[in-house]
Parts: structure tokens; sequence; C-alpha cells
């Protein structure tokens, strides 16, 4: 099966994220992987100082055009980082038009970590994000967005009841799915949670792997982009998960020995395990 994904995320130009990362992921994974530059910036935001911004917000609405009069359209659309609070709407558009049958909508809100919002976003935007969350039938927050999204205060240490009561919150935002990166209960151990609201009842699935260093730049789109990958190739919900999850630790492995490599992951080195995983048996 060839399937067509369109992924709505910014260039940074230098430092391994966004769509420098999710366009060889996703082609990786056998996609055809169809790009729409939010913005494009010199670097990422975090750990670098007077990067360059070039907003493409207003390209968007004659890109979408045009795509629509060629009779383009998708099996599937993953947005991540993206230029402003405006052009969450112009997304929601594409979304509106642009799907095929069985169209699948997956958005990783990526505006913050470690308790606080990247530098460029506002509650503005959270306002706006949270609007795009409650159209996606899936969603990847890590812990941080998950609480500026629900309005809850961030914590560093919680228990399976607070990221329970925190998922509930999520639904009640709109979406069926939520995948939540970075749940770990003990100083050495992290984890994705898998949400799933089926009949109205709430079906968790917690996978708990090795935490090996304190936050690397691009892992959660590294993760966004490998878990699209599998899913869209026909892994469950809960594979794809766990295979995003051990492919981010391999990509870590890959890069925690080298000191300057500071701004992002070697994950080119990892990807032929990740296809292993995705296409093997
Ligand atoms: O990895 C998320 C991301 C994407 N794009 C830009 C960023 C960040 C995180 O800081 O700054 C521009």
């Amino acid at each position: 099966m060839y399937k067509r994904i369109l992924t709505i995320q910014d260039i940074s130009c230098f430092g391994q994220c966004s769509l420098t990362v999710a366009l060889p992921i996703l082609s990786a994974c056998g996609l055809e992987t169809v790009i729409l530059p939010s913005a494009i910036l010199s670097t990422h935001t975090m750990g670098f100082t007077g990067f360059t911004v070039r907003d493409l917000s207003a390209d968007i609405p004659a890109i979408a055009a045009h795509w629509k009069k060629e009779g383009i359209s998708f099996d599937a659309v993953y947005t991540g980082y993206l230029g402003s609070a405006e052009q969450i709407e112009y997304v929601k558009d594409i979304m509106a038009n642009l799907g095929r049958k069985d169209f699948l909508k997956i958005v990783d809100p990526a505006m913050a970590d470690m308790g606080k919002l990247y530098p460029a976003f506002d509650m503005t935007y959270v306002g706006e994000m949270k609007k795009l969350c409650a159209v996606a039938d899936i969603i990847l927050p890590n812990i941080t967005e998950a609480c500026f999204l629900t309005d809850v205060k961030y914590r560093e240490q919680y228990d399976m009841e607070w990221i329970k009561a925190l998922v509930e919150k999520l639904h009640v935002l709109g979406s069926k799915t939520v995948v939540l990166t970075g749940v770990g209960f003990s100083e050495d151990k992290t984890g994705v949670l898998v949400s799933e609201k089926k009949d109205g009842q709430t079906e968790i699935q917690y996978y708990e792997h090795r935490k090996i260093s304190k936050g690397c730049h691009g892992t959660g789109d590294v993760y966004a982009s490998a878990f699209c990958g599998a899913y869209l190739q026909g892994h469950s919900l809960f594979n794809s998960a766990k295979i995003a999850a051990d492919y981010v630790v391999q990509c870590i492995e890959a890069t925690q020995e080298d000191p300057e490599h500071t701004y992002g992951v070697k994950f080119e080195l990892r990807l032929p395990l990740l296809i292993q995983r995705v296409f093997g048996n």
C-alpha cells in the first residue's frame, strides 16, 4: 500500500528537527511525503540566539488552493511546529478540504518542553493549538504541552493517577487518541502512554523504557515522525508508539558520546533499524 502523507512544520535549516527529520523518516517508512513548510528558520530556537525566522503563513492559502485545483489529496496529515497562531486556521482548512477516504489527522502540538513554551509562542498560540487538537484523530503531546493544552499546572513528579486525569482532560479537548510522551515514574526510566476513547471508555497502555539523558533537541519530532511512519505502514497504535520510542532511544545512543552534537540527534545512523522494525516480521 503506497500512502501519501502531508506534513506541515517548519524548516529549521540547521539543527536536525522538524521537516529536516520528518521528511527522511517518513520517506524511509515508505510513504510518499508531501511537505508544507510553515516557516523557515536559520536554526531551531533552543540553544541558539539571533536565529532568522520567515513565517510562511501568507503563502499557505494559495498553495492549498492550487492543490485543490490539481486534485491533489492525502491519506494523512501530520502537523508539527507551526509558524503563527493565524496559520492554524489555514491548517484546519487543509484538513477539511484535502483528505481522501479514511483521512487521518495527526497533530504534534510542538510548542513547549520542560515546563516552558518555546520562545516564539504565547498563550494566543496555545489557544489556537487547542482548537487544532480538537479536530485531530491522534495528538502527540509531551507532558508540558499537555499541561498547556488543559490549563493544568506543570509538574516534574507525578503518579499514574495524575497522568490519567491529564489524559482525560486531553480527551475532553476533542481527540479520541492521545499518545503522551516522556511519561516516567523513576529517575532512569521514561515512556509513552497511549490512551484511546472507545464507546465512552478509556483504554490505556503504557510502554516504559530506559531514559538515557535529560532532553535532547528534536527527539519529539523524531518520535512523531517514526510513529506516523509505523502507523501508516499498518502497525497498531501501541506497536507504533513502541517502535518510535525504541528508535528515539537508539538515536540518542548514537549521539550521546559526541559532546559537540548538542543541537539534535544522529537519527540518520539508526534509520536502518527503524526500517527493519517497520517492514520486518
Ligand atoms: O523540535 C521542535 C522544534 C521545531 N522547530 C523549531 C524549534 C523547535 C524546538 O525548539 O525551535 C523552530
